[in-house]
C-alpha cells in the first residue's frame, strides 16, 4: 500500500497528543462563541458567521490552528464541501485520477481505494495541522486537501496562493436527510437520537457543522464566478447524472486531462466504477476510521432525491423557499 495511506499507530498517538494540545491552545478563544446544540458533537460554535463543532478533529479549535500556521503551496489542490455533500466521493474521484500514473500498472486489487477509505487517502487540511511529520504532504505533488471551512474563513495563505480549488455542492434537502441519518448514527455514543423535526428546525435556522448551507454554498459559487480558472463549481446531481463527463472536465480543470489514448483504454470509466458507490460501499463494509467513525457510516443511499422518502412535503416546501430566497439572483437552484 503507498504511503499515502500508511499512518503507525505511533502517528495516531502523536496527533492525539497535538490535537488535545490545540484544544487547550484555543479554548479560551471559542468557549466565549455563541453555542447551539451539536449534531455529531454535544455542541456547535458560531465563528466568523459559521456553525463549527469542537473538541473534534474538524472543529472550530483545528479551523483556528489552520488559519494561524498552515502554509499553501500554489500547486495545492483543495476539494471544498458541506459536510454530507460527496466529500467522500470527491476525495476518491480525485484521488485516483490525479496519482493515476502511480497505480497504472499494478493489480486493480492493489490500489489504496480497493483497502481502505476516501478520507484515510485524502486528508482534510483542518487535520494536517496536527501533523508532527507531514509524510502524506512532502512525498506527492500536487498535495491534495479537503477541507469544510467556508470560503471566507479559509487560511491566508491558500487564498493568497493561487493553488486551485473544486466545491462540490448538493441540494439540500438531500444533505439534510443524509446529515441526519449519520448524525444519528453517532450520537447513541453520547447522547439521545435527533428526531427529523429537531434536525429539520437546526437545519433550516443554518446551524448544521459548517453551516448555515446557504452561506457555505455560496461562498464558493461567487467565488468560483470571480475566479474561473481557480475555483471549479461541481453538483452531486451532475456528477451523478454523467460521472465520466464531469470527470474529464475535473481531469482537465487540475491539469491532468485524461489523453485521447487514455479514454481509449477506458480509463475514465475504470476511475468512475473504482470510485463509484456499489463498489466503495463494498470496499468499507468493515472497520472504522481512526477517530472510531465506521467506515460504512459514509455510504448509506448515494441517490439523487432520496429525501422524499424522508421529509414531509410541507418540509421540502419550506426548504425550497428558502433555498429560493437565499439563493436570489444566483443560476443555483436544482
Ligand atoms: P462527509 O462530508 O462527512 O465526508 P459525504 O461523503 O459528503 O460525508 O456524504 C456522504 C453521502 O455521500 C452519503 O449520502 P446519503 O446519506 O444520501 O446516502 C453517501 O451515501 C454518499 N456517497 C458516498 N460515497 C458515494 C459515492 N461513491 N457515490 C455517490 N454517493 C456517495
Amino acid at each position: 500500500m503507498s504511503s499515502v495511506t500508511k499512518h503507525d499507530l505511533e502517528d495516531y498517538e502523536v496527533e492525539e497528543a497535538n490535537l488535545a494540545m490545540i484544544f487547550d491552545r484555543y479554548k479560551d478563544k471559542f468557549t466565549t462563541l455563541p453555542k447551539e446544540k451539536g449534531w455529531m458533537t454535544q455542541d456547535l460554535y458560531k465563528y466568523q458567521g459559521f456553525w463549527n463543532q469542537s473538541r473534534n478533529v474538524v472543529s472550530v479549535e483545528t479551523v483556528m490552528a489552520t488559519q494561524d500556521t498552515f502554509q499553501a503551496r500554489p500547486t495545492d489542490i483543495y476539494l471544498a464541501t458541506l459536510p454530507k455533500s460527496g466529500t467522500t466521493w470527491l476525495k476518491a474521484l480525485v484521488f485516483a485520477t490525479v496519482n493515476r500514473n502511480m497505480y497504472k500498472n499494478k493489480p486493480l486489487s492493489t490500489h489504496p481505494l480497493q483497502t481502505s477509505n476516501p478520507h484515510n487517502c485524502l486528508p482534510f487540511v483542518e487535520c494536517e495541522v496536527l501533523r508532527t511529520s507531514p509524510t502524506y504532504v512532502e512525498a506527492h505533488s500536487p498535495r491534495l486537501f479537503a477541507t469544510h471551512i467556508p470560503y471566507t474563513s479559509l487560511p491566508q495563505s491558500i487564498l493568497d496562493s493561487g493553488c486551485r480549488i473544486v466545491y462540490m455542492s448538493r441540494n439540500p434537502k438531500d444533505v439534510l436527510v443524509s446529515l441526519f441519518h449519520f448524525a444519528n448514527k453517532l450520537r447513541g455514543k453520547f447522547s439521545d437520537l435527533l428526531t427529523l423535526e429537531e434536525a429539520f428546525d437546526m437545519f433550516t435556522r443554518g446551524v448544521i457543522p459548517n453551516g448555515p448551507y446557504w452561506d457555505h454554498v455560496k461562498g464558493y459559487y461567487k467565488a468560483g464566478l470571480e475566479q474561473p480558472t481557480r475555483i471549479m463549481f461541481l453538483t452531486y446531481e451532475d456528477m451523478k447524472m454523467d460521472t465520466a463527463k464531469c470527470l474529464s472536465r475535473l481531469a482537465k480543470f487540475l491539469g491532468c486531462p485524461f489523453t485521447k489514448e487514455e479514454e481509449a483504454k477506458g480509463m475514465v470509466e475504470e476511475i468512475v466504477n473504482l470510485c463509484g458507490f456499489e463498489n466503495l460501499s463494498e470496499v468499507n463494509k468493515h472497520g472504522t476510521l481512526s477517530i472510531g467513525i465506521p467506515n460504512q457510516a459514509f455510504f448509506r443511499e448515494g441517490k439523487v432525491g432520496d429525501w422524499q422518502n424522508h421529509l414531509t412535503t410541507e418540509m421540502g416546501r419550506t426548504l425550497d423557499r428558502i433555498t429560493k430566497q437565499k439563493f436570489h439572483g444566483l443560476d443555483l437552484i436544482q
